[in-house]
């Protein structure tokens, strides 16, 4: 054989090694993460399907109609009961390449539905199980049937799959209230084993799986090291996919994204909320119901509407992240009526609008008054997608502190693409919109500029507190150095004349700061503007005969929120040391109520920041300052209070339902930063 053709040999050798890349973890580069991850960050919209045994009881039991893919633990099923399903679930009017189809005309890219979720029951035929969908009377692989109805579609399969499993005999923990089912025997690793099993089953047969979205993984006995371990086992099925964070541990509640130090996988999972600003250089995805429920709830009729949910579309694109919306068929297998309704009419606005979603990235702007912004990169320009809310009546849009220079604007839905005219007003570009708004939920104005945008943000106005009792030190800060503050103290427009910041300032009176960035005695920038108020502080309290801690009566119940006292029995009494839950005798279902006297060394504003798992309320005076209650994970809540020097009465009534408990209050005065208030201050009345 030639050289030549040895060469060419070896060269064709090589290059189909190339294509059979294993997963070598820790070795992957960000240009190949960034490949792997394109279609998915193009996407920006998917659909969830929670859709299992539980569509059978649709949230019925007993008296209770708000159950969904949890009732076998909110109604507490026992497991035999609950096995009885498998012989009712039988989806006759299950139509893949319907639902498949239902979700493209929305102008969704991928779907991820639950392969099995908590209660353990499994969607597809799988080898290690008879709790599978071949036990039922339907017998068909649902997965395989959708993934063959998603090749055809070219939308991308995905599964949920959740690590927490209530009909596996080796899943720890059980529930709290199982206590027919011994944990004896049980080896959590022998579960592991299971469900790496059956993930093979799932990336083994029915082709490239887009995602693997992992949820249930907040229980004591799964852990990082579980976690990156089985990323990197099924990145080794399947070395393209994707995986959420609740592979690992560490997700922050429901606000979804990973704590710092530990695995968080390929992107976060903020779920039923929106992440209040972009999260540059962070992968998220906002998952969310279109009802209250996940799975299907026969009576849950409180669907978000057509417009918000096409505005949360847009604000989460323009923050960078991906919208995941639910869908909970019933257990005839259709989708609601009212889900079709929505997607629908979705649908028709991503046929006119999809430009503006797809393959965008996050708004340049911190905030526009009217709606949101999206871009994308062209080859010398950027475009501009102004989703426009709020059609201004004016027909003038206004685009506050943008520098480019701008090439021509028109309505995207506009198939003739008339121009718009585009004028300059201080700092603002005025667009003029004609005055037929071509979609009251979310009209699209197209703008086209020269190179990268050019924005300069408002500056940024500082203080200590909102309100003072006699001074307050105010800075201006901003994002360039390439112009002036001009600031005023009346609230009045900065103007050439006004005066140039030159460092913070004192204020002794009630002022309104309005502040903006000048070049050449040109204002740049919008206009900040906050009004900083003097106020009277609450009197403080001489009280003899006190003595250190609180007084606090502690209680025993289940309650969702802060429960009245009266009428309630005192379980324990006495004296704690400070506000942190020591004398808690359970984890679960109890109240405490605190109260005594803090003692104010110098008059001033006071911020206190109160964080609580479950709920909590405090009181300072006569006032309710900070109300954190009702169920929620640990999270912060402040307020501030203006107060004289001397003894104040302070109360916080706190209680923990499930999960988690925790209580912490913390404070920042005149004379310091903040800090967990320290225990010596605070005092009780015998
Ligand atoms: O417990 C699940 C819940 O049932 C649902 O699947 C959501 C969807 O993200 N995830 C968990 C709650 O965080």
């Amino acid at each position: 054989m030639k050289t030549k053709s040895v060469l060419l040999c070896l060269l064709m050798l090589s290059s189909f090694a190339c294509q059979n890349v294993e997963y070598v973890p820790g070795e992957e580069t960000t240009a190949e993460r960034d490949s792997r991850m394109e279609w998915w960050r193009d996407a920006r919209f998917g659909m969830f399907i929670h859709w299992g045994l539980y569509a059978v009881p649709a949230g019925e039991w007993g008296e209770s109609k708000n159950h969904a893919e949890w009732i076998r633990t909110t109604a507490q099923i026992p497991l035999d009961t609950y096995d009885q399903f498998i012989d009712e679930f039988n989806p006759v009017k299950f139509d893949a390449d319907q639902w498949v189809k239902l979700a493209k005309e929305a102008g969704m890219k991928y779907i991820v539905i639950t392969s099995k979720h908590h209660d353990g029951f499994c969607l597809w035929d799988s080898k290690h199980t008879e709790f599978d969908v071949m036990s039922t009377p339907f017998k068909r692989d649902i997965m395989e049937e959708l993934s063959e109805a998603c090749e055809k579609e070219d939308i991308k399969m995905c599964w949920y799959h959740s690590i927490m499993d209530w009909h596996h005999p080796d899943y720890l923990p059980r529930r709290a209230w199982e206590k027919d089912r011994t944990e004896e025997g049980s080896d959590f690793d022998n579960y592991v084993g299971y469900m790496k099993k059956q993930l093979k089953e799932l990336l083994s047969h029915y082709g490239d799986i887009g995602v693997l979205w992992f949820d249930g993984e907040w229980e004591k006995t799964w852990t990082g090291n579980y976690g990156t371990d089985l990323y990197h086992y099924v990145r080794g099925l399947q070395p393209d996919i994707i995986i959420n964070n609740r592979v690992g541990v560490g997700r922050s509640g429901m606000a979804g994204l990973t704590e710092s130090g530990e695995f968080g996988g390929d992107f976060g999972t903020p779920e039923q909320q929106i992440p209040a600003t972009g999260l540059p250089g962070t992968d998220w995805e906002t998952c969310m119901t279109m009802n209250k429920h996940w799975g299907y709830n026969r009576v849950d009729k409180d669907f978000k509407s057509t417009k918000d949910l096409l505005q949360k579309l847009a604000d989460i694109a323009s923050k960078g992240g991906n919208f995941l919306l639910n869908v909970g068929p019933t257990a005839e297998g259709l989708f609601p009526q009212e889900s079709i309704d929505r997607l629908k009419a979705i649908g028709s606005w991503m046929d006119k609008n999809g430009e503006s979603i797809y393959g965008t990235t996050a708004s340049p702007f911190k905030h526009l008054e009217w709606g949101r912004c999206t871009q994308k990169a062209m080859e010398e320009s950027t475009r501009l997608y102004f989703h426009v809310f709020d059609w201004p009546e004016s027909q003038k849009l206004r685009i506050p502190g943008l520098g480019s220079e701008t090439i021509r604007a028109f309505i995207l839905a506009d198939p003739q693409q008339y121009e718009l005219k585009i004028t300059k007003e201080r700092d603002a570009i005025i667009i003029d919109l004609p005055d037929n708004c071509p979609d009251p939920d979310n009209a699209i104005v197209i703008l086209d500029i020269v190179g990268d945008p050019v924005i300069y943000e408002a500056p940024k106005i500082a203080a200590r507190t909102n309100t003072f009792t006699s001074e307050l030190q105010i800075s201006l800060n901003k994002t360039e150095d390439i112009s002036d503050i001009r600031y005023t103290r009346d609230g009045s427009l900065p103007n050439e004349s006004s005066q140039i910041y030159n460092g913070s300032f004192t204020i002794t009176e009630t002022a309104i700061i309005s502040a903006t960035c000048f070049v050449n005695n040109r204002p740049i920038s919008a206009t900040s503007s906050y009004k900083y108020e003097k106020v009277t502080p609450l009197p403080g309290r001489t009280v003899i005969g006190l003595k250190s801690g609180l007084k606090y009566n502690y209680y025993e119940g289940e309650w969702d929120k802060v429960p009245d006292y009266n009428g309630l029995t005192i379980k324990k009494q006495g004296v704690a040391d400070n506000f942190n839950l020591a004398t808690k005798e359970i984890e679960e279902n109890f109240s405490i109520d605190y109260q005594g006297f803090i003692d104010i060394e110098f008059e001033g504003v006071y911020t206190f920041y109160l964080t609580s798992d479950d709920g909590s309320i405090l009181y300072i005076g006569e006032t309710e300052l900070i109300n954190h209650d009702g169920l929620h994970n640990a999270t912060e809540l402040t307020g501030e209070i203006p107060l004289g020097k001397g003894l104040h009465s302070i109360r916080i009534s706190f209680f923990e339902k499930s999960g988690g408990n925790m209580l912490e209050l913390a404070w920042s005065g005149p004379q310091f930063d903040r800090q967990v208030v320290k225990s010596g201050i605070l005092q009780h009345l015998n």
